[in-house]
């Protein structure tokens, strides 16, 4: 696992260089779930692979930016989903993004997740590793990752980042949303999931949440790449991670693409969804 960690280290370096100085054009192609690739998201996937394939513990991989997994190394111990750069759509504004792994070990379902990492590449680059803690490090002038702490969520945060097309919700999803902005919890969506839950959970709790809506009768958001990970950290870090009704982490794919409605926060937030969510 320990050389897993340091290869995302590698890893990040290499992208914070592409994300400074590369062009923000989309290709002529579309990922698996229909997005119009960007080139930084082709070039941060192939830099990933290429770090990946040089590891003996690493399986196979899969990536949110194809199709189909890739084969690595028949005696590895470990299957790698990833997100080779979440929020990609919001570089050419300048606005925060990140890279999210999720390590698993014989299938990629929740239960099958032994540890999540994710990289969020803003002022600063910082990364998060979730293993038997939740630990924050942040690359230094020495071009190395230093701890800087262990995260842990209070009961009860402040913030809250509601996604998903608003008229397009539910409306006890609505009436939910309304009702937390209502007693005072401060709006904190930037449209990037690692650097909206990167946030909350540093500011010691709140809700993000992405709903099934009209338009996405299964939300938005993959639960390979994006929501496992997540769902790992903020389990570890003593909050909780729901699909409206169940926990996220006993959810069971059919197809590594496949997406699911997701609610990540402090204990207290995610009660009120369940709530919210009964009624529905
Ligand atoms: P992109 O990678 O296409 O920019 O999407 C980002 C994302 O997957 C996730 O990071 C955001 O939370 C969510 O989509 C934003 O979705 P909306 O644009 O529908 O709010």
């Amino acid at each position: 696992m320990e050389e897993i960690f340091k290869s995302i280290e590698n890893i990040s370096k290499q992208i914070k260089e592409v994300l400074m100085y590369s062009d923000t054009e989309y290709t002529a192609h579309t990922n698996a779930t229909g997005d119009t690739q960007l080139a930084l998201d082709v070039k941060c996937d192939a830099l990933i692979e290429k770090e990946f394939s040089r590891l003996s513990s690493v399986k196979k991989i899969i990536s949110e930016e194809k199709e189909k997994a890739c084969e690595l190394n028949p005696n590895g111990s470990y299957i790698i989903g990833y997100d080779p750069l979440d929020g990609s759509s919001l570089v050419d504004v300048n606005l925060s993004v990140g890279s999210i792994f999720g390590i698993y070990k014989d299938g990629i379902s929740g239960k099958d997740l032994k540890a999540a990492v994710y990289v969020v590449f803003g002022p600063r680059v910082e990364m998060v590793v979730a293993y038997e803690y939740v630990k924050l490090y942040r690359l230094g002038k020495d071009d190395k990752f230093a701890f800087v702490k262990q995260i842990a969520l209070k009961e009860k945060g402040k913030h809250n980042a509601p996604g998903g097309t608003q008229k397009e919700w539910a409306s006890f999803h609505k009436e939910l949303i309304d009702g937390i902005f209502k007693d005072g919890y401060r709006l904190r969506y930037s449209g990037g999931m690692v650097p909206d839950l990167h946030q909350i959970l540093l500011k010691g709790g709140g809700l993000f949440s992405y709903p099934a809506t009209s338009g996405a009768k299964k939300g938005k958001l993959r639960l390979v790449f994006e929501v496992f990970p997540f769902a790992f950290v903020y389990e570890k870090a003593g909050g909780e991670a729901i699909d409206g009704k169940k926990r996220l982490l006993e959810l069971d794919p059919e197809h590594p693409h496949d997406t699911s409605p997701c609610f990540f926060g402090s204990k207290n937030e995610i009660e009120r969804v369940r709530r919210a969510y009964e009624r529905s």
